[in-house]
């Protein structure tokens, strides 16, 4: 296979972690077998209207069977750790009470075949799927939620944790509370606007009583994935300044200030569901690394209703304060979203100067583009440069210990249905059949060069 990459990619240190990942969700299908409860995705897909193509992921791509055939194309690839998320529901049917011991039999065999390859596994606790018992009872939006989790983590912790040496708590709260809750896009579909905030607070609290759970079992090394991207402002007015500000509040500090500073930023209090001094303390106890799942920086400017008050399919009420716009003069991946690896630095040179001795280790746990086709070139140029700008980060002076590339293989995109492929790995959905990519090729090369 033709390599894409114009040169070796520079040098990355010896004991840099190299994986990729995928969530529980996405991937493993078998959704009502072995006693697995559903979740509120699974209510969600069902709704008329809410998935583009109208499916769902009760098939996906089979891994909860073809899991053996994933750990295979894992190893060959090359990577050190395999980063996945483990399904709630299929441990706890109902989200709390009577554990379900063939869903756990499951993540046993899927961690005991990685450690056989050679392949870390980076289990992620939680990947939006939040037991339908539970939602139905208020979710996230409820205190209690946060309580169920850290039982639930108890019980993954006790099964896994002789085995598991790194463990992400939860994937990018901030698109849960934000695309879940506030503009109704994912599960479980609640356009609340502001009235979402709690939702953001309820899981930096589970966050941080799975936290003490994982640190009284002595289990490993601790991170979590948030999703960060840098805001741009539309023009230098004032006016389109504050509301970049503002978006990035949104999106940035209020997930990272509370984990990183043990404070909320300015302007949050009044939508927070309480005094949170006591929470602050559990949330912002210290992390081993800071998971960084990024994609691409946002546009923002004041609210402008003749700026389409639509981006990414996704509509911005006109409640909202600020208008987002479109990037230009970027290459476009098939989900329309601009490739700027230049962005990736910004934000970790950003993030050192905000949080500068607060910031733990830096690990990349999600990077990737959509893509149609097998000789995906264009995915190899997006991973070339994401980490040339990793590297340039790091001569920067930003400790970045890892980079797992999303994903693995091509799954179920949430309310893309199966349209988008992210996948280093081609899977025919009809067949199931997996194929892998030209990028798949490079980064296996370029893994090697790497040793
Ligand atoms: C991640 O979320 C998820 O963790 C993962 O499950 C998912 O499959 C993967 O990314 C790919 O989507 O209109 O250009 O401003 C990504 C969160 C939120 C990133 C929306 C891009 C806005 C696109 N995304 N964001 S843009």
């Amino acid at each position: 296979l033709p390599s894409g990459s114009p040169s070796p990619l520079p040098r990355f240190p010896a004991n840099f972690l190299w994986g990729v990942s995928t969530s529980a969700h996405q991937i493993e299908g078998a959704a009502s077998e072995d006693g697995r409860g559903l979740s509120s995705w699974d209510a969600f897909a069902a709704e008329p209207g809410r998935i583009k193509d109208g499916s769902n992921a009760s098939v996906a791509c089979d891994h909860y069977h073809r899991y053996p055939e994933d750990v295979a194309l894992l190893k060959d690839l090359g990577v050190g750790a395999y980063r996945f998320s483990v399904s709630w529901s299929r441990v706890l049917p109902e989200g709390a009470g009577a554990v379900n011991k063939a869903g756990l039999d499951f993540y046993d065999r899927l961690v005991d075949a990685l450690c056989e390859a050679g392949v870390r596994p980076v289990p992620t606790l939680f990947h939006w799927d939040t037991p339908l018992a539970l939602e139905q009872a208020g979710g996230w939006l409820e205190r209690d939620t946060a309580h169920r989790f850290a039982e639930y983590v108890d019980v993954v912790a006790t099964r896994l944790g002789d085995r598991v040496g790194r463990w992400i708590t939860l994937n990018e709260p901030a698109e849960i509370t934000l695309l879940g809750h506030a503009l109704g896009e994912h599960a479980p579909g609640k356009r609340l606007l502001f009235d979402a905030v709690p939702v953001a607070h309820h899981q930096l609290l589970a966050h941080g009583l799975a936290v003490q759970v994982l640190r009284e079992r002595g289990s490993g090394s601790i991170g979590i994935a948030n999703s960060h991207g840098p805001t741009w402002a539309a023009s230098d007015s004032e006016e389109d300044r504050g509301a970049a500000d503002f978006y990035d509040l949104l999106l940035n500090r209020l997930f990272a200030d509370p984990l990183l500073l043990g404070k909320y930023p300015d302007g949050i209090a009044e939508m927070l569901p309480g005094p949170v001094e006591d929470d602050l303390r559990l949330i912002s106890q210290p992390l081993d690394w800071y998971g960084v799942n990024y994609y691409q920086p946002t546009r923002v400017g004041a609210h402008d209703p003749s700026v389409s008050a639509d981006f990414a399919g996704i509509s911005i009420p006109a409640e909202m304060p600020f208008s987002v716009h479109r990037v230009e003069g970027f290459e476009r991946t098939a989900f329309d979203w601009p490739v700027v690896p230049g962005a990736l630095l910004e934000l970790l040179v950003g993030f050192k100067e905000r949080y500068g001795e607060k910031l733990p280790p830096v690990v990349i746990t999600e990077n990737g583009c959509s893509y149609e086709g097998i000789d995906d070139q264009a995915r190899i140029r997006y991973l070339d440069g994401h980490l040339r700008a990793l590297h340039d980060a790091m001569d920067e002076g930003v400790d970045v210990r890892g980079y797992f590339v999303w994903s693995l293989m091509d799954n179920w995109e949430w309310a893309e249905g199966y349209a988008q492929r992210f996948g280093l790995v081609h899977v025919d959905f009809d067949t199931l059949k997996r194929t892998p990519k030209a990028s798949y090729a490079w980064l296996r090369d370029a893994l090697r060069a790497q040793r």
